[in-house]
Formats: C-alpha cells, sequence, structure tokens
C-alpha cells in the first residue's frame, strides 16, 4: 500500500468518507484520494512523495501559488503576538482597508472565516434589510453549504449526484426559487410571480461551480435592473471571482454594481477567511450597528488577517492581464490536443480560469454543462494525475493557474494530454 492509501484507510475509520470535504474525496472520478504532504508554487508533494504540477490550486486561494514567501512570512511573524485575541486588532482594519480600496462595490465589509458564511450572512442581511424572504439562485449555482442554497446546487452536490437537499427542511428551501444561468426571461418571470417577496438574487458572476460557464452579454446588467425595479438585492458571489477575475473582482471587469458582495478563498491567503460586503446604508444594519444578528469567534483573527493582506499586497502588482493571456493560449492548446484525439471538446476560459467539457454543446447553463461525456472526463483525469497532473477531480469545478505556473509547468501539462488515450 502506498502511504496515501494507509492514510485514507485510516482516514476513512474517523471522517466521513475520510475527508473534511466531500469533493476531495475523488469518488465521481474513481480513484482514492492523494494525501499531500507539502506545497509550494505550482507544485504538490504527496506523501509518497510524488510531484504533481497544481490546477485546483486548494480551490481557488493560491493565485500566487503555494507557500508565497511573502505570505508565509507575515503568518509566521504574526504567530509569534498569538494567533487570536476575540477582540479588535490592526490587521483586520487594514485587511478591510485593502478590500474596500480594491473592489468597487463595497463600502463597508465583515469578516466572517469561510465563503459559506459570507453568502449565508450575506442573505439574511438581504432579508433583514428588506423585510422578504425569498432568494433567486441559479442551477448549478454553489454558494457554500447553508440550507437556503442547496436546492439544485453546484460542485460537490452535483459531482455526487446528490438529490434534493437531504437534511434541509422543505419550508427552508420554500423560499428559494430558480432558473437557468443566463436566462434572463426565466427571472423576469419570477419576479412578476414573486417580485414583492424576493429580498435577493444570488449569483456567481462567472459560474465556477457547473464548470466555469461565463454570463452573456446583458445577463448581469439584466439581473441588475430587474432587483433595482423590483427593490430586491443584487448579491454578488464572488468567493472564486474576488481578485482573480480581477483584482476587483468580475464586478470590476464586467462593471455591474452589486448591493452586496461574498469574499472567499484568495482573500485569506490559503487561512480561513470569507467576507461580505457593500453599500455602507445597507451594511450598518449588521449588529451591532444595526439588528441584522452575525458572529464569529475567529472572525478577523490577526493570523488569518496577515495571510489575507500579505496576499493581496503582493497580488495589487501582478501582471494579471499576462496570466489571462498565457492561460488562454494553454487552455485552447490543450482543447485543440484532445480534439485531435477525436473526443468532443468545449472550452470556457475567463483570466486564470478555464473548464473543458467532454461536450460539444456550447456550455452556458447547468443542462448544457451535463451533456458533458463523464466517461471521457474521468479517463482523462486519471490518466493526466496518472503523469503528475492534478486537476479537480469533478467535471463540474474549474481548473486555475497561478502566477507561479510556470512555462515548463504549461508544457509539461500539455505534453502529459498528448500522452491520453480514449
Ligand atoms: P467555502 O465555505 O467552501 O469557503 O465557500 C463556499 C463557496 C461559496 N461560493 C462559491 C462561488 C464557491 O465556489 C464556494 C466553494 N467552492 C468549492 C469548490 N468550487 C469549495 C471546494 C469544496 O467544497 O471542498
Amino acid at each position: 500500500m502506498t502511504r496515501s492509501q494507509e492514510l485514507f484507510e485510516k482516514a476513512q475509520t474517523l471522517i466521513p468518507g475520510g475527508v473534511n470535504s466531500p469533493v476531495r474525496a475523488c469518488r465521481s472520478v474513481s480513484c482514492d484520494p492523494l494525501f499531500i504532504a507539502r506545497a509550494s508554487g505550482s507544485k504538490l508533494v504527496t506523501e509518497d512523495g510524488q510531484e504533481l504540477i497544481d490546477y485546483v490550486m486548494s480551490w481557488g486561494p493560491m493565485l500566487l501559488g503555494h507557500n508565497h514567501p511573502d505570505v508565509a512570512a507575515a503568518i509566521a511573524a504574526t504567530a509569534q503576538g498569538g494567533t487570536s485575541f476575540g477582540a479588535p486588532c490592526r490587521l483586520e482594519v487594514e485587511l478591510a482597508q485593502a478590500v474596500v480600496d480594491a473592489v468597487p462595490g463595497i463600502d463597508m465589509v465583515r469578516m466572517v472565516s469561510s465563503g459559506t458564511e459570507a453568502t449565508m450572512s450575506a442573505l439574511r442581511l438581504a432579508r433583514g434589510y428588506t423585510g422578504r424572504n425569498g432568494v433567486i439562485k441559479f442551477h448549478g449555482g454553489y454558494h457554500g453549504h447553508a440550507d437556503a442554497f442547496l436546492a439544485s446546487a453546484g460542485s460537490g452536490v452535483a459531482t455526487q449526484s446528490i438529490p434534493g437537499t437531504p437534511g434541509v427542511p422543505q419550508d427552508v428551501v420554500k423560499h428559494t426559487l430558480l432558473a437557468h444561468y443566463n436566462d434572463l426571461d426565466a427571472v423576469k418571470t419570477l419576479f412578476a410571480n414573486h417580485g414583492h417577496d424576493i429580498a435577493a438574487v444570488i449569483v456567481e458572476p462567472v459560474a465556477g461551480n457547473m464548470g466555469m460557464v461565463l454570463p452573456k452579454p446583458g445577463f448581469l446588467e439584466g439581473l441588475r435592473e430587474l432587483t433595482r425595479a423590483y427593490g430586491a438585492l443584487l448579491i454578488f458571489d464572488e468567493v472564486i471571482t474576488g481578485f482573480r477575475v480581477a483584482f476587483g473582482g468580475a464586478q470590476q471587469a464586467f462593471g455591474i454594481d452589486p448591493d452586496l458582495t461574498c469574499l472567499g478563498k484568495i482573500i485569506g491567503g490559503g487561512l480561513p477567511v470569507g467576507a461580505y460586503g457593500g453599500k455602507r446604508e445597507i451594511m450598518s444594519h449588521i449588529a451591532p450597528s444595526g439588528t441584522v444578528y452575525q458572529a464569529g469567534t475567529l472572525s478577523g483573527n490577526p493570523l488569518a488577517m496577515a495571510a489575507g493582506l500579505a496576499t493581496l499586497k503582493a497580488l495589487a502588482s501582478r501582471d494579471y492581464a499576462a496570466l489571462a493571456v498565457r492561460t488562454e493560449a494553454f487552455s485552447r492548446e490543450l482543447e485543440n490536443i484532445l480534439h485531435s484525439k477525436g473526443v468532443p471538446v468545449t472550452r470556457n476560459h475567463i483570466a486564470s480560469i478555464f473548464t473543458l467539457f467532454f461536450t460539444e454543446t456550447p456550455v452556458t447553463d447547468f443542462p448544457s454543462a451535463q451533456t458533458a461525456d463523464s466517461g471521457l472526463f474521468v479517463s482523462y483525469y486519471q490518466q493526466m494525475r496518472a503523469q503528475g497532473i492534478y486537476l479537480a477531480p469533478s467535471g463540474y469545478e474549474c481548473a486555475f493557474t497561478s502566477f507561479a505556473h510556470s512555462d515548463e509547468d504549461l508544457e509539461r501539462t500539455l505534453d502529459a494530454a498528448k500522452r491520453v488515450r480514449f
């Protein structure tokens, strides 16, 4: 047995499925998970000493690359003074300022410890602020695992083909209204029928949990107009896209002004940080300045704030456009290589994010993403992993490049793809 296999066997006796987050179990690709011992830059090293070129990048946080020296130094230095005080500290003010300075739609921000907490809190705020209960989300959209969002969710819910929302009361999800991504007419109909009970629309401005799907021209603008017309809030879930699609997020890239924005992943630099923020007039309803309650023991802890701050400081000077050009060319070449093997492939790309879907159908929503051939994906995943290329173990996730991926990494990945046999 390999060390990973030994650890996985033990883990399964102690942790449900042997993992602390379902998608890591690799069940949909019929593999055992690899246990990672350490990471640096674009590489992971397994407990068995195998080096992998990483395109999961901890599901998005590692845009600088793993174990960036500035981030590691900030964590080490801050830890000398303690890790969590349960009281205000300078670093949370500094990270709040960095987020407000970077994200156009955020005047005021509250730190939490995960993307789930961010979206859950943003929805509660929208409901408290509007006095309404309804929320519109999109099929295949994933906003973390808070009850209200586990209706037709993407990411691990879609990957595990979990039916419905086991464990979530119908009374909760009855307020969750669904439309297909990019289907503005369906949203118009929902507003026409329920408009004055809809507190918010929550949307990934670039979808990342049905695979990567771009908003069609006019879709985000249409959501902005509809929410304004009906007095509902527009919530951008930028947990993936924040600081990745652009330093100011997808809202900066697409020029949309949401009422609330949810962040996570990159703003923690690999430590647990989420955040929700938006217009001052709305955010001021959050306790203790307002009456909408939300709290957290480790929210704003200095260690996580230091990691996030060091990450944003380093990213502020990075050339996002150059990384986008490299990622576009790389993902296009991957698509061409797979096409040359006679398999159907459709590619979606923006910035440092892409997904290759094994289908000829253009992928613009969850149903079209579901036309992808999962057998081809599993074969591709397994053969690439055997050659040291670490992809997300699900067709409903994204591939992420980073500022640490070298030309050699990309070339080695293309060479591995050339060796894949279907
Ligand atoms: P967390 O609670 O996992 O920090 O964030 C939830 C979340 C919210 N919104 C979006 C758009 C997200 O993508 C996520 C989490 N993303 C998944 C993968 N796509 C995390 C990986 C996992 O669940 O293990």
